[in-house]
């Protein structure tokens, strides 16, 4: 964990501030996915989601990556399921825009079916995540589960958080690489005191326990 956060330290994937959301809330820190943007980076987040999904043992048959930041997560992901744990599975992720020459369809990869594991960065509102599972359902197949790279566990439009909340109206369970938990217990090993205040004032006003 601690290994996974230094490197998005690092790479400026994690940063303190003040950053505006989706949601409207001013946050202390932002997660920027799309800064896992070479080789390497992209090779150590396959390795971390690959990681969780072993460590959580999620049962499926087919990843899926929603359009379009969902794909070279999904591709990393299959990757290092194949060279770290052994697991050759198939992936798949799909078009935005319906094609209608050449091979047809909206879903490039492996055909979807059986048990389908979503893989994504975070959760905001969970349009995103509701459309995919629209998407897999209406290929015959049954998703099964997704996994984040960030769980911000901050609410949603009630009282659950925005993750809670697509466990629960979709039955899906959802598992991420990072909590804020995770990122709150760093800072505080790593001292960095304002920081720490700031995700704490955060948590304490959005945040959700568990
Ligand atoms: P997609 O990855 O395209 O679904 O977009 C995720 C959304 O979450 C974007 O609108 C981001 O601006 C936003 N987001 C993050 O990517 N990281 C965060 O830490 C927080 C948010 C957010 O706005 O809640």
């Amino acid at each position: 964990m601690r290994s996974f956060i230094d490197l998005c330290l690092q790479l400026g994937v994690l940063r303190f501030g003040e950053f505006k959301l989706k949601s409207g809330r001013v946050s202390p820190y932002f997660f920027n996915a799309g800064l896992f943007n070479s080789g390497r980076a992209l090779a150590e987040l396959g390795r971390a989601y690959a990681q969780a999904i072993a460590g959580a043992g999620l049962e499926f048959d087919v990843l899926f990556g929603p359009a379009y930041k969902g794909i070279p997560l999904v591709a990393t992901t299959a990757v290092a399921l194949h060279d770290q744990h052994g697991r050759d599975v198939p992936w798949a992720f799909n078009r935005k825009e319906t094609k209608d020459h050449g091979e047809g369809g909206n879903i490039v990869g492996s055909p979807l079916r059986g048990r389908v594991l979503i893989v994504d960065d975070v959760i905001t509102a969970g349009t995103a995540i509701r459309e995919a599972t629209d998407i897999i359902r209406a290929a015959g197949a049954q998703p099964v589960g997704v996994m984040l790279a960030l769980d911000r566990q901050e609410r949603g439009q009630g009282r659950l958080s925005a993750v809670q909340e697509v466990e629960q109206t979709l039955q899906l369970p959802v598992t991420s690489i990072l909590r804020l938990a995770d990122l709150i217990d760093y800072l505080r090993g790593s001292g960095d005191a304002a920081q720490l205040a700031a995700i704490e004032r955060y948590r304490s006003e959005y945040g959700v326990s568990d």
